[in-house]
C-alpha cells in the first residue's frame, strides 16, 4: 500500500473513515470465508450486513471521525483479541481475568477529579468529558512491556485539550493519573501484586504531546470494562502500563510522581518507559514483539520500533540518556 510519512511520525493509509467494530469484524470474517471458498456471489453483501448486525449488538456506539494523521497502517487487531487478552490487575493477573471479571465495574455514573497545580480545578462526569472536544478515531500500536503488541482503533481526543481547560500553573511539571481502587467492584485489589490505586504519570510536555489520547472508546463503541471503561489514557510511544485505565483522578504536580510499576520493581520499570528496542528489560530482550493474532510457525516476530514507531516524540528527550532514564 502506498503510504506517506506525516509530521506525527506515523504511517497514514490513503483513505480512512470511521470503521465501527462490527465492520472490522465482518470484514475479517468475510475475507476468511472468501479464502476458504465458502462464500459466493450475492451472498457476499448479505453476509457482511448480517455479521455487522450480529457482532454490533449490545455495546453502546460512539461516533467519531477518523483523524488520518493518527492512523497506523498495520492491520487492526481483532476486537475479540483486544477484549480478551488484557492486563488490568484490578481484575486479576491472568490475561483472561479482566474479560471474565470486569463485569462488576460500574462505568456510569463516573467522575474524574482534576486537581493540583491548576488555575481551574474541576470534576467532570463522563458526559462532560465526551463533550469536551470533538471525538476522533485514531489507530495506534500498543506495545506491552511483556513483548506483545496490538493495533487498536481508539476513540478520544488529545489530552492537551483537557490541559488547556484546567490551565496548569507554572508549578505544574508532571501529571499523575490515578485509577479507581474499589474493592467492591475490583476483586483483584485483594491481592497485593501492586500498590493500589494504580498510579501512572507523565512529564507535562509528554502529557501535552498531541499523541497522548484521552480515551473514551474503541472499535466504534464506548470502552469495554476490561479495556479501562469509562475513561483511560493511551500513550502509544510508551510501554502499555503507562496507559492507565479507569481513571478517577488527574493531578498536576511539581515533582515526578511515584508510579505503580516503579514502586513494585524500580530496577525493571522506570518512570519514562519509552518503547526502546535497544534497552532490554533486566529479564528479557525488548528487540522484538509478538503481534497478537498473528501467531504462526511462518511468521517471524516483529522488530520493535524505537518509540513504538512514533519517531517524532524523540524531540521530547533531546540530550537525555535513554538507557539511564528508561
Ligand atoms: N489501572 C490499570 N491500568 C492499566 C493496567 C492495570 O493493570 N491497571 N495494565 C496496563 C498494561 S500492563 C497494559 S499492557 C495496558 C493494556 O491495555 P489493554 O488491555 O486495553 O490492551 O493497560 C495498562 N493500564
Ligand atoms: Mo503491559
Amino acid at each position: 500500500m502506498l503510504i506517506k510519512r506525516n509530521p506525527n511520525g506515523i504511517d497514514i493509509p490513503f483513505s480512512s473513515e470511521i470503521t465501527p467494530r462490527a465492520v472490522f469484524e465482518a470484514r475479517r470474517t468475510f475475507i476468511k470465508q472468501i479464502a476458504f471458498g465458502s462464500v459466493a456471489g450475492g451472498a457476499l453483501l448479505d453476509l457482511l450486513s448480517r455479521e455487522a448486525f450480529a457482532q454490533g449488538a449490545g455495546a453502546q456506539k460512539l461516533a467519531a471521525k477518523t483523524n488520518p494523521a493518527f492512523v497506523v497502517m498495520d492491520k487492526t487487531t481483532a476486537y475479540k483479541d483486544a477484549t480478551s487478552y488484557n492486563n488490568f490487575y484490578e481484575f486479576g493477573t491472568d490475561k483472561t481475568d479482566p474479560s471474565h471479571y470486569a463485569g462488576t465495574l460500574k462505568p456510569r455514573p463516573w467522575t474524574v477529579a482534576i486537581e493540583g497545580e491548576v488555575k481551574k480545578p474541576m470534576t467532570l462526569d463522563i458526559d462532560s468529558l465526551l463533550k469536551l472536544a470533538p471525538l476522533e478515531e485514531r489507530v495506534y500500536r500498543l506495545r506491552c512491556v511483556e513483548g506483545w503488541s496490538m493495533v487498536i482503533p481508539w476513540i478520544g481526543y488529545s489530552f492537551a485539550e483537557l490541559i488547556k481547560k484546567v490551565e496548569p500553573t507554572g508549578n505544574a511539571k508532571y501529571v499523575e493519573f490515578i485509577s479507581l481502587a474499589d474493592k467492591k467492584q475490583m476483586p483483584g485489589l485483594r491481592s497485593p501484586v501492586l500498590e493500589w490505586p494504580y498510579v501512572e504519570g507523565l512529564r507535562l510536555d509528554e502529557a501535552n504531546h498531541p499523541l497522548t489520547l484521552l480515551t473514551l472508546g474503541m472499535y466504534g463503541e464506548v470502552l469495554p470494562n476490561q479495556n479501562g471503561a469509562p475513561v483511560r489514557i493511551v500513550v502509544p510511544w510508551k510501554y502499555g502500563f503507562k496507559s492507565a485505565k479507569s481513571i478517577v483522578k488527574i493531578r498536576f504536580i511539581k515533582d515526578q510522581p511515584k508510579t505503580a510499576w516503579n514502586i513494585a520493581a524500580p530496577q525493571e520499570y522506570g518512570f519514562y518507559s519509552n518503547v526502546n528496542p535497544e534497552v532490554d528489560h533486566p529479564r528479557w530482550s525488548q528487540a522484538t514483539e509478538r503481534r497478537i493474532g498473528e501467531d504462526s510457525f511462518f511468521k517471524p516476530k516483529r522488530k520493535t520500533l524505537m518509540f513504538n514507531g512514533y519517531s517524532n516524540v524523540a524531540s521530547l528527550y533531546t540530550g537525555m540518556d535513554l538507557k539511564k532514564f528508561f
